[in-house]
């Protein structure tokens, strides 16, 4: 096997576990007795947007008690060592591997410390609460949404995902359940003959499309993952 010199990296909220983080799936998908599903929807938000910010709000605040974790790291050190091209696309709409240090990250569901006016469209920072009295700082008339891609809405910059996938040599998934689409899907728009790896607690709903999985926790995994990559 030829060493590999484009990495796409895909990451879920199993990443983010260790970090004291819920997973969707752990939390069986309930939230105040609301399966995520019908909170992280543009029509929950039409119909209950006080609701749904607090839905937001209660997990932008949760982002100030927990920290990057072994796994947030090891992908960071990849990134300053690694001499090819690696692109790290997450799930998550946490902070976590901005603040390991990965640069070239793409958050595809967008971010739980922006928001996005309904105005005049502008994202921008938003650290704290957000209501339905919030404005958008930019027009200053707009009112706000959280800048998250809910169900049913496309995730962000998907031809650049497709383009990176279609390249890569080596494709990792880290921490998903291969449950949500399109995302679940990325393992199979990669090129035949791209090697292809899942990291995860236990197998996901897509393992049989890897040639290699590894079971474990993600602290453990991807620093190994990491320095074996690194040292070739
Ligand atoms: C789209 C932001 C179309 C929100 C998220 C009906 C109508 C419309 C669409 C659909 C529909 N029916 C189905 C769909 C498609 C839908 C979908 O896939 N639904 C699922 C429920 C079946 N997808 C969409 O709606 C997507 N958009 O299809 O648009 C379109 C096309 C054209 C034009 C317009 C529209 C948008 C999906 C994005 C939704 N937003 N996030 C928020 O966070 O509040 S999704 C959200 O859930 C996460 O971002 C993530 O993507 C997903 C959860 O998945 P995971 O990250 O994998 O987390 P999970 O808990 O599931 O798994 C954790 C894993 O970690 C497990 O495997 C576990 O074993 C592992 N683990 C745990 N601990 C550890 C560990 N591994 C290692 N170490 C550990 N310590």
């Amino acid at each position: 096997m030829t060493t590999p010199t484009r990495l796409v990296i895909l990451t879920g909220a199993g990443i983010s576990a260790e970090s004291g983080l819920r997973t969707f799936r752990a939390a069986d998908g309930l939230w105040e007795q609301h399966r995520v599903q019908d909170v992280a929807t543009p029509e929950a938000f039409h119909r209950d947007p006080a609701l749904v910010h607090r839905f937001y709000n209660e997990r932008r605040r949760s982002l100030a008690s927990v920290q990057p974790n072994a796994a947030h790291l090891a992908l960071a050190r990849l990134e300053r060592e690694w001499r090819g091209d690696l692109l790290l696309v997450t799930q998550n709409v946490d902070d976590l591997h901005d603040r390991a240090g990965s640069g070239n990250l793409l958050h595809m569901h967008g971010e739980l410390l922006k928001g996005r006016c309904l105005a005049c469209g502008t994202i921008q920072a938003w650290p704290g609460d957000m209501d339905t009295a919030s404005r958008c700082p930019a027009c200053g008339r707009g009112p706000m949404r959280p800048h998250i891609v809910w169900f049913g809405e496309l995730p962000l910059e998907m031809e650049r995902i497709y383009r990176a996938l279609e390249r890569c040599d080596l494709f990792v998934a880290i921490g998903t359940s291969g449950l949500v689409y399109p995302a679940a899907g990325f393992v199979a728009a990669t090129a035949p003959g791209t090697r292809t790896l899942e990291l995860n607690l236990e197998s996901s709903l897509v393992a049989s499309s890897f040639q290699e999985a590894r079971t474990g926790l993600a602290t453990n995994l991807v620093p190994a993952f990491v320095s074996e990559v690194l040292s070739g």
